[in-house]
């Protein structure tokens, strides 16, 4: 944090600084931001509005998914995506593993590493506490913070095993939901509520055995749900190998400009 000022209690001049510091792409002080909004929304209320005040413009997409589908892989390949458009990418990754076991965290890092030294990319990892409706309220915050800061798109990683997780996606604006081949047998996904919540469906593991029939499956499913206005498309990527990830990219700008109507 700036030097001198405490986290805590920020006075509005000193917002003022840290706000502009952030959008000078202090990365410093961006990790600074976040944590003060993660840690103590009461105390850094003035922060946040201050983000908020600048937020607004992002699209905020969700990635939403049971442990290991491949999640962190499609937004790495998703991000290159991106990048070569030249908008700038937040993300906030969303990991209930104890810090302790933190083995999933590590293999997100490995697997964003590709974009650390981009300017245009931040990435942050919030590890689960054990109370995961507090894990989900600080997403919001965070992503008001990212967006406050000038990033052009919002990517949230997820886990979509609990209603806290499903609650995140209220604060996004396209979910992509994700499963693998053989997700049909997984009770856990069906108590989540997929076929609810996404706006697009990728079977990643396309490799594996099952893809086609996967994706079959959830095609008549979704058609026996109600009628939306939105007809949610079912892809599917091989991640680790860059597969599907322009069309997953496609699909989201479409559900993007259906929404602006
Ligand atoms: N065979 C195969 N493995 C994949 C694919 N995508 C990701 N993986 C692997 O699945 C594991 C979990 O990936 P990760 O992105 O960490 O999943 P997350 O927990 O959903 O974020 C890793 O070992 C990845 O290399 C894919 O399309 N095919
Ligand atoms: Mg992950």
């Amino acid at each position: 944090m700036p030097t001198g000022v405490s986290r805590t209690t920020p006075e509005p001049l000193v917002v003022g600084e840290w706000v502009d510091r952030v959008r000078n792409g202090d990365r410093r002080a961006l990790a600074q931001a976040i944590s003060a909004v993660e840690e103590d929304p009461a105390a850094a209320g003035d922060l946040l509005e201050a983000f908020a005040a600048l937020a607004g413009g992002a699209m905020r997409i969700g990635i939403t998914g049971a442990p290991g589908v491949g999640k962190s892989t499609l937004i790495s390949t998703l991000i290159s995506t991106i990048r070569t458009e030249e908008r700038t990418v937040g993300v906030v990754a969303v990991d209930p593993s104890s810090p302790l076991t933190s083995g999933a965290l590590l293999g997100d890092r490995i697997r964003l590493q590709d974009h650390v030294d981009d300017p245009g990319v931040y990435v942050r990892s919030v590890a689960g506490r054990g109370h995961l409706g507090g894990l989900s309220a600080a997403v919001p915050r965070i992503a008001t913070v990212l967006e406050g800061a000038g990033f052009d798109i919002l990517l949230v990683e997820t886990i979509g095993v609990g209603q806290s997780e499903v609650e995140v996606m209220h604060h996004v604006d396209t979910t992509v939901v994700v499963v693998t081949p053989g997700w049909g047998d997984s009770v856990q996904t069906a108590k989540a509520g997929v076929l609810e919540i996404g706006d697009v469906y990728v079977v990643n593991k396309a490799d594996l055995a099952g893809s086609a029939s996967a994706r079959r499956d959830l095609e008549v499913m979704l058609a026996m749900g109600p009628a939306r206005s939105w007809k949610p498309p079912v892809l599917e990527t091989v991640a680790t190998k860059g597969v599907g990830i322009d069309e997953l990219w496609r699909a989201v700008e479409a559900h993007q400009a259906h929404l602006r109507g």
